[in-house]
């Protein structure tokens, strides 16, 4: 350890630590979940971290959170009831509000802890929290999705931490057998699926686990995230039985200008081009992944 820098250390990425110089802590604390740490940055802005895993910096969080948004809700005539699952920070809900068509957004996420600090040092992704869509719910995100009626969303995003903690269970059969319950016919999911360079075992496993509960179509697609370990991050983008859905060619462009207003700035990262490209996959990710 650097002293002075944060270095990401964890069995989940072993021999590599991604370290960033640190300016000024700016708050430590251990919810009933998880330790939560911000600091100030040299060169990425703020930095929240869990559990000693970066989940967002204030420079690289569009990649994320846009690609993590608009791959689903690009991918389906006007949604209308949007999910969110984990993301407590707030930032995927900005990016769901840049939707017109969206009318109502239900989000859990398991740590209050998360959310507090979030609109207390990160505004720009906290801005979210204040669409009158928006209904926050704190809670387990596997127990929500329960207690979901059948058919109700038309959209569920999944954006947890990694499976080690209290988000191991949002990587498993019964969960997204949850979420395609409480999908609409030709409803759409978008979950975090790590990276094709260091978890081809769990994407494996999230691959098949997805092809025989998601009777539509089942995809990976990827993006560029600096601060997140290996630079990449995946998504595993899903369709129940219904109406087809094609992920690769979107078919709501984002308006740029409707989009965005003077608190919710425009987005920097997500274009049609970028969605289509994402599903490209390097052929040792595509054999994998096709042969599942
Ligand atoms: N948008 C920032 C990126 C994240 S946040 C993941 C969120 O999922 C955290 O706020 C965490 O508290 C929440 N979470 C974890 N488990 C659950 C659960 N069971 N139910 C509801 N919310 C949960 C993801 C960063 C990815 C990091 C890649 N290395």
């Amino acid at each position: 350890v650097i002293p002075g820098w944060f270095s990401e250390i964890s069995s989940m990425w072993p021999g590599e630590a991604h370290s960033l110089k640190v300016e000024k802590i700016l708050f430590q604390g251990k919810s009933d979940y998880q330790n939560v740490l911000v600091f100030q940055s040299s060169t990425y802005g703020k930095v929240l971290v869990l559990d000693g895993v970066i989940q967002l910096t204030e420079r690289d969080e569009c990649a994320y959170q846009e690609m993590i948004t608009h791959l689903p809700l690009c991918s389906i005539p006007k949604p209308k009831k949007v999910l969110v699952i984990g993301g407590g920070d707030g930032g995927v809900l900005r990016e769901v509000s840049r939707h017109s068509s969206v009318e109502q957004i239900d989000i859990c996420e398991i740590d209050k802890m998360v959310v507090d600090v979030s609109k207390q040092f990160f505004p720009d992704v906290a801005v979210g929290y204040e669409d009158p869509r928006v209904t926050l719910h704190i809670g387990d995100g596997v127990a929500f999705l329960k207690a979901v009626p059948e058919g109700t969303y038309d959209a569920v995003i999944v954006d947890s931490s990694d499976p080690i903690g209290p988000a191991q269970e949002l990587f498993e059969k019964p969960f997204f057998a949850s979420v395609a319950k409480a999908l609409r016919p030709g409803g759409v999911v978008c979950t975090q699926a790590e990276s094709i360079w260091l978890h081809m075992d769990i994407i494996e496993d999230i691959v098949a686990n997805c092809r025989l509960i998601f009777k539509g179509s089942v995809n990976y697609a990827w993006t560029t995230v600096p601060t997140y370990p290996s630079g990449v991050i995946g998504f595993m983008l899903c369709s129940t039985k219904g109406p087809p859905v094609d992920f690769k060619h979107p078919l709501n462009s984002i308006d740029l200008n409707d989009s965005c207003n003077k608190s919710k700035g425009p987005l920097k990262f997500y274009n049609s081009e970028i969605h289509t490209a994402a599903f490209c996959l390097p052929s040792f990710a595509k054999k994998v992944i096709d042969s599942k």
